[in-house]
């Protein structure tokens, strides 16, 4: 089987923040559980370079739209290495290979009878790259997502017959009741649907910096389209010489609630009209929020990944997003609430119980995983546990899957006190069950920093290594025998130094 991740292709206005960083993990969680899995991964990322947000951007710090590109697609670059995403290829909607297979996908969408010329008038966001309906309108004829006065455009341009696919995409949504998820998101979508889709532009008669349209060169292909082709085109030059198209094609996307309608109902339509096969499904995330704000550019109070990264390691961030906000719901997130966790689950709960199962296994066992049975109280809480997690993953439910992971630890922890290996060190004829106790336990930290591997690559990369554990694929409690070398490492997730009274 084979799964195709992608996330937002992110525009190149400004830095990169946390907020983009979390859609990259949220894929990459995806990509590397089905790895586990053995399945056939592609995990595509990257850069929307075109379009008006670009263009105006550039304008207003003096350099050129593409200078602009030249400088952010690498800092998005430096941002996915850093949050240790395992994307497969980094597309720049600047890219030749795209730009090629953009014209042909718009001029086969537009032989097919799909594209007419007509006039627009409306209101327009140039940061959204998006005309508003009467109904989306903010006070004042504002943006209600970047609170900035909307202009009045009227121009002449080219219209993709949206309001033609209306049948079709309430007949998709029928048919498919998972195509976007979570259910309350898929409802707001098809409410769009039903209430009457209008035609939209598929070009920009005045804008300079983007894809030209195939048949009138003087206007470019409006950056909706140009981007979302992005998912697409990838497949057919992110390997030389290769078309990947066959292999990975229909999609699973991951996007935020911002850009719901361009993926949920203009996307399949534009599928549609081209011949190509809609996506798989896509979930659609909410906003992590900061002092009840969503963390934007425009807005400018953003915590920056990097200073995070810097403190506390990329696998500690990666946890707390995921943690802390139901994936799916807005959030509030906080350096307080990150530390809190930071402190009391990664370095107390799962920290300590890595920490406590290599010391006691060096002390009493001389490194030697025992040869024992499971304790039968382990194995059956353990029981099912691995499916429910694959089952959760399948529908992109991160944040329930982690909560289901996290039981396990915190039965582990229990376990341990339970059983006290200490005082059955102590006593005589108590060596079968400190045996027992070490290996269950072993044995439940390996299935359970399996599970977790996704969410924290790199540590739970280390706590594998020193448990013997070559492999990442997922597995049952008790496929593996005792008798490994188990080796000690230093703490996982360290104390953090306390900050020196001001
Ligand atoms: O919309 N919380 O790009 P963009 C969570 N180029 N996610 C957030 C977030 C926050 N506070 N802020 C941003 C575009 N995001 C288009 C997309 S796709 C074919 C073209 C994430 O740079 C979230 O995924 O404005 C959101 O949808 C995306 O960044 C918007 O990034």
């Amino acid at each position: 089987m084979s799964f195709y991740v992608t996330t937002p292709i992110y525009y190149v206005n400004g830095e990169p923040h946390l907020g983009h960083a979390y859609s990259t993990i949220a894929a990459d969680i995806l990509a590397r559980h089905m790895r586990q899995r053995g399945e056939d991964v592609f995990f595509l990322t990257g850069t929307d370079e075109h379009g008006e947000p670009v263009a105006q951007e550039a304008e207003r710090e003096g350099v050129t739209p593409r200078e602009l590109g030249d400088r952010y697609a690498p800092r998005f670059k430096e941002m996915a290495a850093k949050i240790e995403a395992s994307n497969d290829f980094f597309i720049r909607t600047t890219d030749q290979g795209h730009m090629d297979r953009v014209q042909e996908i718009v001029q086969r969408v537009h032989d097919n009878g799909h594209v007419y010329e007509g006039v627009y008038e409306g209101w327009y966001c140039p940061r959204c790259a998006d005309f508003k309906t009467e109904s989306e309108l903010g006070p004042g004829n504002t943006c209600p997502i970047h609170q900035i006065p909307l202009t009045r455009e009227t121009e002449t341009n080219w219209f993709f017959r949206l309001s033609s696919f209306q049948e079709d995409l309430e007949r998709l949504y029928a048919k498919r009741p998972d195509f976007v998820q979570p259910d309350f998101r898929r409802n707001e979508a098809l409410a769009f649907i039903r209430q009457g889709l209008q035609d939209v532009s598929l070009s920009r008669p005045r804008l300079k910096w983007g894809v030209p349209v195939p048949w009138d060169t003087d206007q470019v292909i409006y950056v909706w389209f140009d981007a979302l082709l992005n998912y697409v085109t990838a497949l057919a030059y992110a390997r030389e010489g290769e078309d990947l198209t066959g292999r990975f094609w229909p999609a699973f996307h991951i996007l935020g609630k911002d850009i719901l309608k361009f993926h949920a109902v203009y996307w399949p339509a534009f599928l549609i009209a081209a011949g190509i096969e809609v996506p798989k499904g896509m979930f659609i995330h909410g906003y992590l929020l900061m002092e009840g704000h969503k963390m934007s550019k425009s807005l400018g109070n953003v915590l920056d990944p990097d200073e995070v990264i810097a403190k506390f390691g990329a696998d500690a961030l990666r946890y707390y997003c995921f943690r802390e906000v139901s994936f799916g719901q807005d959030g509030q997130i906080s350096p307080a609430g990150f530390e809190a966790r930071y402190e009391t689950e990664l370095a107390n709960e799962f920290g300590n119980l890595a920490n406590r199962a290599l010391a006691m296994t060096e002390r009493y066992r001389d490194g030697q995983a025992p040869e024992a049975e499971l304790d039968p109280a382990i194995a059956a809480d353990f029981e099912g546990a691995p499916d429910r997690v694959r089952e959760l993953l399948d529908e992109a439910r991160l944040t329930q899957a982690l909560e289901e992971i996290w039981k396990l630890v915190r039965r582990l922890n229990q376990y341990v006190e339970e059983t006290r290996p200490w005082d059955l060190a102590k006593e005589d004829g108590e060596a079968d069950s400190l045996d027992q106790v070490l290996y269950t336990l072993a044995e439940g930290l390996r299935v359970t920093t399996l599970l977790l591997h996704p969410y924290m690559p790199e540590t739970t990369g280390r706590l594998l290594d020193a448990l013997g554990e070559p492999s990442r694929e997922l597995a049952e409690l008790g496929s593996q025998e005792g008798g490994r070398r188990i080796e000690r490492i230093p703490p996982l997730f360290p104390k953090l130094e306390a900050e020196p009274a001001a």
